[in-house]
């Protein structure tokens, strides 16, 4: 029963193997996980690798960025609105989930809620009969895509804001969202809060202490509750942390794992540690690079002609889910209700690209080997990191930290990306690492990394080569591949 559990926490697949006894033998031999390890929730949060961000509002119709709260609800009007289009448009680019700007800082709602007048029920949008959460939910389950919400908890409209009312007013709204919409797969905390505002007509400056005035437990508890499998993002976690920056570039080195000193949103000054994360970190909180296919959050005419071009975006690609990061591309419907059409020609090309340089992996056709097996066990060998499947994986023998896997191909190549991967499931190990090409006489440096994680796109100089080496330096325990991929 034992090795059942074990089997099952590890998401092993029963498949694999041939017969239960050579099942059961494997699974005892399987290396310990390093501490911490990720949920269920987050191992299937990263294979995601890219989801949207839809920022949409009143402030797509006052052509703000931030709305100051007072602005009048009639003017939401997106006469063409069709979020079916939208999910057409990013499930074709390849992006597995969408997380919406329920309410923004601005407090305006864009589901009917019975706790505010200032939402959707007051825009002369279907006559205030209109629903953008519930239409956008429907739309995205019903091709695929998985659903979350983004609720700022600044308000800048409501009178309440940064009294102790307010926080149940927060409290109902994420509960009326979980009941008539969820479950989510993400729920997004951001980390503006406090300032200027409308506050119910007192147009003044108010500020809150980010530590304390939310009183996040008990708001995370109820959430859990109604939606146990849910990923809470915030600037800290306590699932998914904010990677630092908003250009869509996680760190080089990449640690999973943090120490939740802090769990709550708008800290300052830890910028660079959300980045890379922290080796030591006592908790599983991978970074999501949020970033917008626009300079701004919201649709604004006038950046039309600065839509990032799908080169600029395959680049993003290769610094937040290449950097073993999960990337939240923000692409912000216009105020007809609409992706624009450059918007939508950028994300063809973005698309066209990664169909293109990962269509061919050259590594299917090498041969494997490796410098140290674990227990000489086919089970665990190299040849299981060009099987295509993220279940098995190379391993060493305990305390071997470090090792070589040696690729040979069958003709000469010209290797431009190299994609490792790590298996998650038994936590993030390696910390240094080479890959170095054949010359003919000698091994040639080609790459130099540190953390690998979820996925790390190795991008590779010019060079013809008929045999690759990956040379792991340096690891937390022994290492565990899962893939390596070479395009
Ligand atoms: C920031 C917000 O202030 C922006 O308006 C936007 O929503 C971005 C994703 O997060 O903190």
């Amino acid at each position: 029963m034992m090795k059942i559990r074990c089997f099952k926490w590890l998401g092993l697949s029963l498949g694999l193997l041939s017969g239960e006894l050579l099942w059961a033998q494997s699974v005892d031999l399987i290396p310990s996980p390093v501490l911490p390890v990720p949920t269920q929730a987050q191992i299937r949060w990263h294979r995601m690798e890219m989801n949207a961000f839809i920022h949409f509002s009143l402030n797509t119709f006052t052509n703000k960025e931030w709305g100051y709260g007072d602005e009048n609800p009639e003017l939401f009007n997106p006469q063409k609105f069709d979020p079916e289009q939208w999910v057409n448009v990013l499930s074709e680019s390849g992006f597995k989930g969408i997380i919406l700007t329920a309410k923004h800082h601005d407090g305006f709602c864009l589901w009917p809620t019975a706790y505010s007048e200032h939402s959707v029920k007051k825009a002369f949008w279907r006559e205030g009969g209109g629903d953008v959460v519930g239409s956008l939910a429907r739309a995205s389950r019903s091709k695929g895509l998985q659903f979350g919400i983004y609720l700022s908890p600044w308000d800048c409209n409501h009178k309440d804001y940064g009294r102790k009312e307010y926080i149940q007013y927060y409290r109902n709204q994420i509960g009326e969202l979980l009941e008539q919409y969820g479950p989510f797969f993400e729920i997004w905390i951001d980390g503006a809060n406090g300032g200027r505002g409308y506050y119910g007509g007192a147009r003044e400056t108010r500020w809150i202490d980010r530590q304390t005035y939310y009183d996040w437990p008990v708001t995370l508890e109820m959430i859990k509750e109604k939606n146990p499998d849910v990923l809470v993002f915030s600037d800290a976690g306590p699932d998914i942390r904010w990677v630092g920056n908003e250009r869509g570039e996680a760190g080089e080195t990449n640690w999973n794992l943090l120490t939740p000193d802090t769990l709550y949103p708008g800290k300052g000054g830890i910028e660079k540690l959300l980045q890379s994360g922290s080796e030591s970190g006592t908790h599983w909180i991978p970074a999501e690079c949020d970033v917008s296919i626009r300079p701004g959050w919201f649709y604004h005419s006038a950046e039309d002609s600065l839509v990032k071009t799908p080169e600029e975006l395959f680049q993003i690609y290769l610094h937040s889910v290449g950097r073993g990061s999960v990337l939240l591309l923000n692409v912000p419907p216009n105020s007809d209700g609409l992706i624009s059409s450059t918007d939508i020609q950028s994300l063809k090309g973005f698309k066209h690209i990664l169909d293109s340089v990962f269509k061919n992996n050259l590594a299917a056709e090498a041969h494997f080997s490796a410098s140290n097996t674990r227990l000489n066990s086919g089970f665990f060998s190299p040849d299981n990191l060009h099987d295509n499947s993220p279940e098995t994986f190379w391993a060493t023998d305990d305390g071997v930290t470090q090792a070589r896997v040696e690729l040979k191909f069958p003709k000469p190549i010209r290797p431009h990306y190299v994609v490792l991967q790590e298996y998650i499931a038994l936590g993030q190990r390696v910390k240094s690492f080479t890959l170095e090409a054949w010359t003919g006489k000698s091994w040639k440096s080609v790459f130099q990394g540190t953390t690998i994680g979820y996925k790390r796109i190795a991008v590779l100089p010019e060079i013809e080569t008929d045999k690759l080496r990956l040379i792991i330096h340096d690891s937390r325990a022994c290492p565990v591949l899962s893939e390596v991929a070479v395009y």
